[in-house]
């Protein structure tokens, strides 16, 4: 038994997790925040069989697709004048940023 945790678009949530209810896979949505852009994400939490992990990675890589985001919470900084003024950075964010944990107990009381 695995435990998969997958950060990925809120914009792609519900086109994996419809997909994950459709193949049988059972998951969990937990509305989280990414410590680099401060800016909300969706994180999946799936436990499965370890022999249908490998199905599972498939469908958030077919649904998640990478994003430009501009940002300004960054290191690179211009001085005007004195006061500091944030550059805008662009960054690419996912796919998908994926976790596979070994499972040392599942139980469902
Ligand atoms: P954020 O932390 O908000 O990061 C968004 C994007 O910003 C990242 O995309 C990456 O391109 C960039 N980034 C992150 N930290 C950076 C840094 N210190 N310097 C420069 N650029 C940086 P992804 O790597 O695709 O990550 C998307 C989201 O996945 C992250 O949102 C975070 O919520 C999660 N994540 C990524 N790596 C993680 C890890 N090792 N542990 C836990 N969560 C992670």
């Amino acid at each position: 038994m695995k435990l998969v945790m997958a950060v990925i678009n809120d914009e792609d949530a519900f086109h994996v997790m419809d997909e994950l209810a459709e193949k049988g896979y059972s998951a969990t949505k937990l509305a989280s925040t990414g410590g680099f852009l401060r800016s909300g994400n969706t994180t999946l939490i799936c436990g499965v069989e370890s022999e249908r992990v490998n199905g599972l990675l498939e469908i958030i890589e077919k649904k998640c697709r990478a994003r430009k985001q501009i940002t300004s919470i960054s290191a690179g900084h211009i001085n005007v004048s004195e006061s500091y003024v944030p550059l805008p950075v662009e960054v690419t964010v996912g796919g998908a940023t994926i976790f596979v944990l070994n499972v040392e107990e599942f139980k469902k009381v």
